[in-house]
């Protein structure tokens, strides 16, 4: 499919740096190409009596790359990669049908990034990971609802595996030091009691600077190399990504079971624990986050001692968000 190689810069420098590796009359033809990639982003030195060595490669989600690095079986095995789009959900919305399951829609930034209830997402070019994945779960409709932790879940351990450590705000925030750093939007098409597709939309802020982050939001949002101090390669993230979500998603798929997305919510919870205050049709209420139970609602104690299994609507942790 064309669209899957709008990106011509990115795409091609997998197959130039093969050429110029067995190229051995370096001439006027090879200088342009170690332009381009000195463009692209790679530093490229000349080594005399040898020709040339790619000595840094850019932070650039690459499509080669990260085909030849993939575990995965089908999620991210379709890829539409583009420079800049209005939001990956969007565009993964209308190829949802048609396309396979584990479809990847993915861009270095997006103009028009989409949060819960008509929000927008700061999506920095080259700065990020903003992607989303189509999903074809066969199970009833009505188990739908944890799915976004399900995404929080492997989030959350694609972060482990690169050493970073982060807390799962719930239903759909990373916390890394209290702010967040990643966010999930699941997006749906049910018709006649079936499933169509589940659009996952994940956000995540990995090499954003501080000045990347506006003003309001510098109290609530972060990014990993904010936090960490270092930049982080993002193929390696995304490709860890993609496998921890495709584990953690083929026992949801098959039968339903989400128990190990429950388990690593509530070991890594920043809500359990916490007061929150939780809004529903416009109305707000203080309580305590116990748990979250086995079907991905959390467990809230009012004040007048009352508990309720929350599984929608807004659940803020008090002095956690920096609106509170
Ligand atoms: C979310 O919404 O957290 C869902 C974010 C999903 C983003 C992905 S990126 C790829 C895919 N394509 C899209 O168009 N979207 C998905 P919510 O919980 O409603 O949080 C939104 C709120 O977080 C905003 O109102 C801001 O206050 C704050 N915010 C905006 N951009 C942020 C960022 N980059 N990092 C942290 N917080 C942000």
């Amino acid at each position: 499919m064309e669209e899957k190689k709008n990106t011509l810069n990115l795409n091609r420098n997998s197959t130039l740096k093969e050429e110029i590796s067995t190229e051995q009359n370096i001439d006027i033809g090879i200088l342009k190409y170690v332009n381009i990639l000195k463009e692209t982003g790679y530093s490229v030195d000349a080594v005399p009596e040898k020709g040339f060595e790619i000595t840094s490669i850019p932070d650039k989600l690459i499509l080669e790359e990260i085909d030849g690095a993939l575990t995965t079986k089908f999620i991210g095995r379709n890829i539409y990669h583009y420079y800049s789009i209005e939001s990956t959900n969007s565009r993964a919305k209308e190829v949802a049908i048609e396309d396979e399951e584990g479809t990847l829609v993915m861009a270095e930034e997006q103009t028009a990034g989409k949060g819960r209830l008509d929000r927008k997402w700061l999506s920095p070019l080259g700065k990020g990971i903003w992607m989303s994945v189509v999903l074809k779960p066969n199970i009833n409709p009505m188990k739908l609802s944890p799915i976004a932790l399900l995404g929080a879940a492997a989030i959350y351990k694609a972060l482990k595996n690169i050493g970073v450590d982060s807390q799962i705000k719930w239903p759909n925030d990373i916390i890394i030091n209290g702010k967040k750093v990643a966010g999930i939007l699941t997006e749906s098409n049910v018709e006649l009691n079936m499933i169509k597709y589940v659009v996952m939309g994940i956000g995540i802020n990995v090499n954003l600077e501080p000045e990347d982050i506006p003003e309001e939001l510098k109290s609530k949002a972060t990014s990993i190399k904010i936090e960490e101090n270092r930049s982080i390669y993002r193929r390696d993230l995304l490709v860890n990504l993609l496998d921890e979500l495709e584990k953690l998603y083929l026992d949801f798929k098959v039968n339903g079971d989400i128990s190990a997305v429950i388990e690593i919510c509530r070991e890594n919870s920043a809500t359990i624990g916490k007061k929150v205050k939780v809004t529903r049709g416009g109305r707000e209420k203080i309580g305590t986050a116990l748990d979250i139970n086995e079907n991905g609602e959390v467990m809230v104690e009012f004040t007048d001692g009352h508990v309720e299994a929350i599984f929608s609507g807004e659940v803020a942790v008090i002095g956690l968000d920096g609106y509170i």
